[in-house]
């Protein structure tokens, strides 16, 4: 029975990943260690930690993944069964600069994303990169502070040129760096780390320093953006950027500003990227706060010049937050600020779940960005149990797909959102970004492995396999 609507032709229907959360193989083929080689084990509320380089006893889960680095072709394999037009996936920065800072690249490492590329072309699966996913090279956190300071800006671009002239008849649809905004929430691990690369605990006015890295990265993003161009005029460069709307916890005046601010906060990446433009209530806040901030001309005129072509986007839940009594500088803090949403139902990780704001930021984002977006991330991160057949009956999983791409075909067919396509977050089990569990699955396809690394590795089918499958041969009609 149709419940839902068709999808524009050419839609691309896919799954994503990011190279450090599957592939393992961490000293294979010449790599240097990430950020997230250094990673360590948490579980559910007990957050990983940042070790100063590979310490005895404990456990990194990154180093192994689902072992994607050997199996990729079974893995391809399977999803074109499912139907997938394309698969999102990052290329570790350390296979090819192993350090960060080399002049020449590290051919085996090249070589391992050609033939990944080749085998998904192979297979009528379109790969879509993300440059920069959570995997900066160690080196350049330990020696030159992440992207706290400004030459990081001319290792990025590099690394970006290097793999740009390398797969420039492979790969049309890349990223800059994902969850560029994510960065604003003080929690643990602090996103800061995974996705900067700056060293905490070493500046004692984190704020300042977030909005520093984040400025040198926009800064990154765009040069990159126009030596993309220069390389290959087809390419499409978006952004990526984490999108949880916020809500207002009730009608008070207070509460609405405290959400608009909060929204600011979260959102002004997009702004930069999207716009050209720093938004002006910016400015007028870092002056309030007394940051002093290395923002030169030349460097608004770089951002003016690379705006994105795409929005990129994770959409996984919305927060809420309400106003502090006295607060007139509406001065939001995450996480602190949430509260919780009482509407809404929740994951086993607390995370909330809401279709419709899903439809929600589509339109808001359509309306402030007037860019065609792309759904790069969405899913439900649960506990499953393989039946003794080898089953996985998924429907809490399929429920989940269902709302939100029903939300989200809604939003395309009328409310007239420019959507290029749709790739689920581990549409393959992996190693989770917040917790480094294996046991927060996401995937149509289970992989038998612990959060320990046990296991056979073994690939199987969930219940969610064939129901997506369906999704796509009916071009999302089908739900
Ligand atoms: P995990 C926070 C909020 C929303 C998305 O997350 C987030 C995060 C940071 O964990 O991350 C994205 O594995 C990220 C992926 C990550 C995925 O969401 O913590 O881009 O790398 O795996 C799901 O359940």
């Amino acid at each position: 029975m149709a419940t839902g609507y068709k999808m524009p032709k050419g839609f691309l229907w896919g799954g994503a990943v990011a190279a450090h959360q599957l592939e393992g193989g961490w000293q294979e083929g010449g790599k240097g260690v990430s950020i997230a080689d250094v990673m360590t084990a948490g579980r559910n509320g007990v957050p990983r930690k940042v070790t100063d380089g590979v310490k005895p006893g404990e456990i990194y889960p990154n180093h192994w993944g689902n072992d994607f680095y050997h199996r990729y072709p079974e893995d391809d394999q399977l999803f074109e069964e499912m139907g997938f037009k394309c698969f999102r996936t990052s290329i570790a920065w350390t296979r090819i600069f192993p350090n960060g800072d080399e002049e020449e690249p590290n051919e085996a490492g090249l070589k391992f994303y050609d033939d990944l590329f080749d085998d998904l072309l192979a297979h009528h699966i379109q790969p879509v990169i993300t440059l920069s996913h959570f995997e900066i090279p160690y080196h350049l956190v330990k020696e030159y502070g992440g992207f706290g300071n400004r030459k990081m800006i001319d290792f990025f671009v590099h690394f970006a040129k290097t793999v740009f002239k390398r797969y420039k008849n492979k790969v049309k649809y890349w990223m800059t760096f994902n969850e560029i905004n994510n960065q604003t929430a003080w929690s643990d691990p602090h996103p800061l780390l995974q996705n900067s690369g700056l060293e905490l605990g070493k500046d004692d006015n984190w704020e300042q320093a977030m909005y520093q890295a984040a400025h040198y990265e926009l800064v990154a993003s765009a040069l990159t953006v126009q030596a993309g161009h220069a390389i290959n005029p087809d390419f499409q460069i978006g952004c990526m950027i984490a999108m949880c709307p916020i809500y207002p916890l009730t009608a008070k005046p207070s509460d609405v500003m405290m959400a608009e601010r909060a929204m600011q906060k979260r959102y002004w990446f997009g702004d930069v990227h999207c716009q050209g433009e720093y938004p002006k209530w910016l400015p007028k806040y870092f002056e309030r706060k007394g940051f002093d901030m290395d923002i030169t001309a030349a460097d608004l005129a770089t951002l003016k010049a690379g705006t994105v072509d795409y929005v990129g986007f994770s959409y996984y839940m919305s927060f809420v937050t309400k106003g502090k009594d006295g607060d007139t500088d509406y001065d939001f803090k995450e996480p602190d600020d949430f509260v919780e949403n009482p509407y809404v139902e929740k994951s086993d990780w607390g995370w909330q779940i809401d279709p419709t704001g899903l439809r929600y930021a589509m339109n808001w984002m359509q309306d402030r960005w007037h860019l065609p977006q792309f759904i790069v991330e969405n899913g439900f991160g649960a506990y499953d149990k393989k039946e003794a057949d080898g089953s996985v009956h998924d429907d809490y999983r399929i429920s989940y797909f269902h709302d939100h791409i029903k939300a989200m075909e809604e939003a395309v067919a009328l409310d007239g959102v420019d959507l290029i396509g749709y790739t689920p977050w581990g549409c393959i089990d992996l190693v989770s970004a917040s917790t480094g569990e294996m046991a927060k699955r996401y995937g149509f396809i289970y992989v038998d492995a612990d959060d320990n690394g046990q296991g056979s590795f073994d690939r199987s089918k969930k219940d969610s396999f064939d129901w997506y499958k369906k999704v796509i041969a009916s071009n999302g009609e089908d739900l």
